[in-house]
C-alpha cells in the first residue's frame, strides 16, 4: 500500500497539545521565545524544566553552536520524555575576530562585567571597525530522535557606552543602525522584530512545516 507523506510518526512534528520543554537556564532568553512563539507559533506549548520539576543536566559547551543547541535539546528530551526545544547563541565581534562568539556566555562572571570587558577590548577601535553580529541556533528534537535547525543573525555595531534598560546580556551595546537603537533601548516588540533568535525561530519552524 502506498503511504501518504506526512502521515509517518517518524517523521511528524510535534501535536499541538503536546507540551515542549524548552531547554534554557537563562531567563532572558525563555522570556524572549515564549515572546516569540506567542507570535509564530501560538499553540505550541512551552514549558521550562521548573515548571515541570525536573533539572536538565546540561552537557559540557563545545565550540559549535548547532552541536551545542542539540546537546541542550536532547538532554531536555531524554529526561522529560518530551520534545525538547533549545538554543545556542553569542556576540561575533569582527574587531576581535569573531570572539565572544559561542564562549559568549562565558566571557565574563555576569552580564555588567561582559560588557565591561568587551569595551575595554574595543577601547581604541574606531566606530566604523565596531561591526559585530548576533547569532543564534535553534533545534528542536523529538523523543523519537528526529530534529530540525535554524538560523539566525542580527548585524548591528558595538558602542561606546551601555545605553538602555531592557533585554539582557549584550543588549546595552549592541546598536542597530537601521533602528537607531541599542537592543536595549527597544521595546520587546522592536527587538523580537528583528533579533536573531526570531529569525532562527522563524527558520526552525519553516523547516518542520515544509518536512511533510
Ligand atoms: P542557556 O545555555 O541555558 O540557554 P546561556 O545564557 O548560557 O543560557 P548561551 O550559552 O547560548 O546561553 O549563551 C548566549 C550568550 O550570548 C548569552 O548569555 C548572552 O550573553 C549572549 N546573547 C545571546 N543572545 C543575546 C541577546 O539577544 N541579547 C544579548 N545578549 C545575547
Amino acid at each position: 500500500m502506498k503511504r501518504k507523506r506526512g502521515h509517518n510518526n517518524v517523521r511528524n512534528p510535534p501535536h499541538i497539545e503536546e507540551k515542549i520543554v524548552l531547554a534554557t537556564g537563562n531567563p532572558g532568553k525563555a522570556q524572549e521565545i515564549r515572546n516569540i512563539f506567542s507570535i509564530l507559533a501560538p499553540r505550541w506549548d512551552l514549558v521550562t524544566p521548573a515548571e515541570l520539576g525536573i533539572e536538565i543536566p546540561y552537557p559540557p559547551e563545545q565550540e559549535d553552536y548547532a552541536a551545542n543547541a542539540s546537546a541542550k535539546a536532547l538532554a531536555a528530551t531524554e529526561v522529560s520524555g518530551l520534545p525538547g526545544l533549545a538554543e545556542d547563541s553569542g556576540l561575533e565581534v569582527d574587531a576581535l575576530d569573531g570572539r565572544p562568539g559561542v564562549h559568549s556566555a562565558r566571557y565574563g562572571s555576569d552580564d555588567a562585567d561582559r560588557i565591561q570587558k568587551l569595551l575595554k577590548e574595543l577601547a581604541s577601535t574606531a566606530r566604523r571597525f565596531r561591526t559585530a553580529r548576533f547569532r543564534c541556533l535553534a533545534v528542536l528534537v523529538l523523543p523519537n530522535g528526529k530534529s530540525w535547525t535554524g538560523e539566525g543573525i542580527w548585524e548591528g555595531v558595538i558602542t561606546t557606552e551601555p545605553r538602555g534598560e531592557h533585554g539582557f546580556g549584550y543588549d546595552p551595546v549592541f546598536f542597530d543602525p537601521l533602528l537607531g537603537k541599542t537592543a536595549a533601548e527597544m521595546t520587546s516588540e522592536e527587538k523580537n522584530a528583528r533579533s536573531h533568535r526570531t529569525r532562527a525561530f522563524a527558520d526552525l519552524l519553516g523547516k518542520i512545516n515544509t518536512d511533510v
